[in-house]
Formats: structure tokens, C-alpha cells, sequence
């Protein structure tokens, strides 16, 4: 049987209309896999619409797509959906829910679990973002990283690697990094734009947050928790609170963190672990999904409650426990 990567580069080929989406409330994956694939099918003469049922977040302002992220569902035809960096069908919200079990779907991910919801799937848990994925696809399609579609790239494979630190940095992963780079993008200015978009307030609502941060199992788990009134009072909002949780996972002596927030009409948490700890099974656990030392997922129930079956579960998930 043909390769997945094949048959998608064959099916993109053959067809004209597209629309591309990645999951709620994105991540730098999620937003940089869905602008490369949107320039590559440009670049290839395909009409593509992007969707996000939760727009632009706030701190990617500063990419400027040249495009616009549709909030809701086109009136234009659609020929097939490219599903992006999301682990489940569920994943790119409720809007897009019934499109997805009417169209042709290309579902490209690389988390644990991914249940193959697709009509083509290409599912590569090895990749360290689905943006690599997208960078082997545009090299099978003959287009060059460069430009935009370098920069989507380079946003992603940062994203989630945390700038190339984390487990999932292959060598494969630094290559197409020195091949963007070869091909025109400076680290140096991107990095300062992608990290320049902080306020005073979330720097404040993430001090007092800090000031709560405690451990558990014996200083192996370190919890976080944001509030709706914390939120409230400082006029910050869940976004704010990205990547808050990778600096209470490098207290000395942690295995693993644990982040609790609440949103309208439930918690979100956020589970971070270092080495062989497998935080993707807790939170497959309640329903959640991800990777093996970075997943996620919802409840609904008291803070308290989620706090003390968060704490107990990953306690489990520890070596040696
Ligand atoms: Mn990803």
C-alpha cells in the first residue's frame, strides 16, 4: 500500500477546494502547521480557506497571515478538510462537527491515541509537531521553506519542542530548522517578536500565581491553579496563562506539574512530566489526550476536587510508585 504521506500529496493534487483547520483554542502547532498547509495549497493554485472556531489568539497577532481564520463555516464549496495537530475528531470544536462526517477528511497528528478519524490519516507520533509533518510534505511537493511557509514551520517545530529542548527534538527535527535558516529566516528577530507579546498584567497574574505554587509526592509534583477571580482581578484571561506550567515542572527534584484553570463551565488542566513519566495516560484517564510528557484535557467539578484526582493520579504515574 502506497505510503500515507504519498497518497495525501496525490489526494492534494487532485483536488481543488480545501478548507484547513486545527484544534480550539490553538497552540504555535496548531496555528503554524494551518498557515503553511494554507500557503502550500496557495503555492500549488488551490483554492483554501482556514478555520479556527477559536480565531487568532491575542499573542500570535504579530504573525499577520495573510489570510483570514474564518470563525464560521464558509458558504463556498468544499471538497476536503485537512484536520491538523488534533488527537481526537472532537478536537476542532462543534462548529465544524457535522462537515467532518459529510467530507473528505485528511487527518495529520502526531499525538498518542489519534483514533484514525480520518479518510486519509497520516498519524506520526515520532514528529515533534505536525508542522515537521507539513515541512516533509511541502520537500515531497517540491515547494522550498522559505518565506511564510519557513516561518509557519519554524513556529511550530519551536512551539512544541520548547525551543528545541524537550524530548521530541530529533535529529530530523534540527535539520529542517537549519534548512529553514538556510533558506533566509533569522532566529534571532523571530524569536524576539514571538516572545514580545507579553502585558504587565499577566506578568503580575502569573507572579501571584507563582506565589501559590506548591509540591506534592515528596516535592515530585508541583501544582499551579488560575481562578476566575484571579483572572477577574487582573484583567488577564486563560491565554495568559501559556506555558506557565514548563517553570514549575524545572523546580529541582520535580518529576512531574500539574495546571488547573478555570474557564466558563469547567477546568482545564495542563500535565507536564520529565523522563519516562507518561502524563498522556493520566490524562487519557479523564478524558484528556496528548503526549507522553505534555497532555491535557477538561472536568467539571470543584477546583479542590480536580486538584486532589489530578495530585493522586499522576502520583500513581511516578517511577517507583
Ligand atoms: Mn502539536
Amino acid at each position: 500500500m502506497m505510503p500515507p504521506l504519498k497518497r495525501i500529496a496525490e489526494h492534494i493534487l487532485e483536488t481543488d477546494n480545501f478548507l484547513v483547520v486545527s484544534h480550539i483554542t490553538p497552540d504555535g502547532d496548531a496555528l503554524g502547521s494551518m498557515l503553511a498547509v494554507g500557503e502550500i495549497l496557495t503555492i500549488l493554485g488551490k483554492k483554501v480557506i482556514l478555520f479556527n472556531e477559536s480565531g487568532l489568539p491575542d499573542r500570535f497577532t504579530w504573525l499577520m497571515p495573510c489570510r483570514e481564520i474564518l470563525q464560521i463555516l464558509p458558504d463556498t464549496p468544499v471538497d476536503t478538510i485537512i484536520v491538523l495537530d488534533c488527537g481526537g475528531v472532537d478536537r476542532p470544536g462543534t462548529v465544524i462537527a457535522p462537515w467532518l462526517l459529510s467530507k473528505t477528511v485528511i487527518n495529520i497528528d502526531h499525538h498518542l491515541g489519534n483514533p484514525m478519524f480520518g479518510t486519509l490519516n497520516w498519524v506520526d507520533q515520532r514528529a515533534s509537531s505536525v508542522g515537521e509533518m507539513i515541512g516533509v510534505l511541502a520537500r515531497e511537493l517540491g515547494i522550498p521553506l522559505c518565506g511564510l511557509l519557513g516561518q509557519y514551520i519554524y513556529l511550530a517545530l519551536i512551539s512544541d519542542t520548547g525551543d528545541f529542548s524537550f524530548n521530541n527534538t530529533r535529529p530530523e527535527t534540527l535539520e529542517m530548522a537549519a534548512e529553514i535558516l538556510r533558506l533566509g529566516l533569522l532566529p534571532g528577530p523571530f524569536h524576539e517578536q514571538k516572545q514580545s507579546t507579553g502585558t504587565i498584567n499577566q506578568l503580575q497574574m502569573r507572579g501571584a500565581v507563582l506565589q501559590q505554587a506548591k509540591l506534592y509526592a515528596q516535592g515530585k509534583i508541583s501544582v499551579i491553579t488560575f481562578t476566575k477571580e484571579l483572572f477577574d482581578q487582573t484583567g488577564t484571561t486563560p491565554e495568559d496563562t501559556e506555558g506557565l506550567v514548563n517553570t514549575v515542572l524545572y523546580i529541582r527534584g520535580v518529576q512531574a506539574a500539574i495546571s488547573i484553570r478555570e474557564e466558563a463551565n469547567s477546568l482545564k488542566f495542563s500535565l507536564r512530566s520529565k523522563g519516562s513519566t507518561n502524563v498522556q495516560a493520566v490524562a487519557a484517564h479523564f478524558g484528556g489526550g496528548g503526549h507522553r510528557n505534555a497532555a491535557g484535557g477538561t472536568l467539571i467539578m470543584p477546583i479542590a476536587q480536580a486538584q486532589e484526582l489530578l495530585i493522586d493520579a499522576v502520583t500513581k504515574a511516578l517511577p517507583n510508585s
